[in-house]
């Protein structure tokens, strides 16, 4: 066997299956940036002779984690308005009265695209410190062609700069722009007619999202845009049910989304549409936590019905400003009663799938990406438990230690 690297005496956590797939004492073979083995150590492939070898002294290897919705790429930052909140403004009231996503809006025109890359990158940064190694991005700060094929041209700029994977998304359908107010099915026809357009020309989006809310898309508006998207060869994905229940998640199943995402509001139809379409429910603990909402997402019926549970950061200005994946999954556990193996697959498998990429990543599996992260614990449910430590000793992306 030709190989560049084997990972030895690791507690594996492959994530392979359906649990967590944990190989008390195994190994990793990576050939070309690939997986070429991932399984006990004792029966490791022989003959890997003159290859490099890492003894990893029983720390513990998961899959590279995935941040599978982020808005990392925006203009300024929300203090501000968290202050306004702290003296007792609600988001929706601060929204209405043209803060909120909009004040981001402004800040994001008024900045360039080397601006937007330079105030990402500490945040991407801090992802990757925490075993990120592909992270989803979205536009949705810009609102205009112009300004949204520069963020999403800044998006794509990180990945030249940073070992990770980035896939971007069209999210045009964020917010009414203010030369739009009080207009919305004009907007969306602009996003259809003149966003959607430009972004593919330019090849600048892997899928097309939507905030389907009282404040922001009607579900009609959102089934114009999807219809238009999917044309395009696009797939869809949704903000949906997060203040409210629109039926979103429906919605989303519908049009046969990768994921519906935030889903406070969701009812058991709409868990059980997403399961029967692969829809994969992207919860958000982060932005539930910060706008210090009640309502819980339907985690049982998501569970009854076999729906797919992801987590991700949701980084945003406004409603989670979080670039830590390890709190994140200790707030599904404290606040959603979600289990280790849930958090931990909600990072990486599920993850992938939301990303329509568990074909590539997301497991340790023969033929898939050597995206891996190995941390100084003994067990796994210790990334879960801890809130503020980052236990990470190294990344691995594509097979390169970085
Ligand atoms: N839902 C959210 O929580 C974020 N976007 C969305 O559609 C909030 C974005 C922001 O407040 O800037
Ligand atoms: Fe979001």
């Amino acid at each position: 066997m030709t190989a560049d690297h084997v990972f030895r005496n690791a507690r594996l956590v492959t994530m392979a299956g359906e649990g967590m797939g944990a190989i008390e004492r195994g190994a990793v073979v990576v050939a070309g940036g690939r997986i070429a083995y991932a399984g006990p150590d004792s029966e490791c492939p022989t003959g890997l002779s003159g290859i490099e070898s890492t003894d990893c002294e029983g720390r513990v290897i998961t899959p590279g984690l995935i941040d599978c919705h982020t808005h990392l790429v925006f203009g300024g930052n929300r203090a501000r308005e968290f202050e306004m909140r702290l003296d007792g403004a609600s988001y929706e009231e601060i929204a209405r009265a043209g803060g909120g996503i909009l004040s981001t809006v402004r800040a994001t025109r008024a900045a360039s695209e080397d601006d937007l890359v330079a105030s990402a990158l500490p945040r991407l940064d801090a992802l990757l410190a925490e075993g990120v190694t592909t992270i989803e991005i979205k536009s949705g700060y810009g609102l205009t062609v112009a300004d949204e094929v520069k963020t999403l041209r800044a998006a794509r700029k990180l990945r030249t700069m940073r070992p990770v994977s980035v896939t971007t998304t069209a999210l045009g359908a964020h917010a009414i722009p203010p030369e739009f107010a009080g207009r919305s099915a004009d907007y969306i026809a602009h996003v259809i007619n003149e966003q959607l357009p430009a972004l593919a020309a330019e090849n600048l989006a892997d899928a097309v999202d939507a905030f389907c809310e009282g404040i922001a898309f009607s579900p009609d508006e959102v089934d114009r845009l999807f219809t238009a998207a999917r044309s395009l060869g696009l797939p869809v994905k949704l903000h949906a049910d997060q203040l409210s229940n629109l039926h979103g998640a429906a919605l989303a199943a519908k049009h046969g989304a990768l994921s519906a995402d935030h889903l406070e509001y969701t009812d058991a139809e709409g868990a059980a549409a997403m399961a029967k379409a692969g829809t994969v429910a992207v919860l958000l603990p982060g932005a539930f936590y910060f706008l210090r909402e009640k309502q819980l997402p339907p985690i049982a019926a998501f569970r009854a019905a076999g729906t797919r549970m992801a987590l991700a950061t949701d980084c945003n200005p406004g409603s989670s400003p979080l670039t830590s994946p390890l709190l994140t999954m200790n707030m599904a556990a404290t606040l959603f009663r979600m289990t280790v193996s849930e958090c931990l697959a909600g990072f990486t498998r599920e993850a992938a799938r939301a990303l329509g990429k568990l074909g590539e990543t997301g497991t340790l599996e023969v033929g898939k990406w050597a995206d891996l992260a190995i941390w100084s614990v003994e067990s796994p449910a210790e990334l879960v438990y801890r809130m503020g430590f980052n236990p990470l000793h190294a990344r691995i992306w594509r097979g390169k230690p970085c």
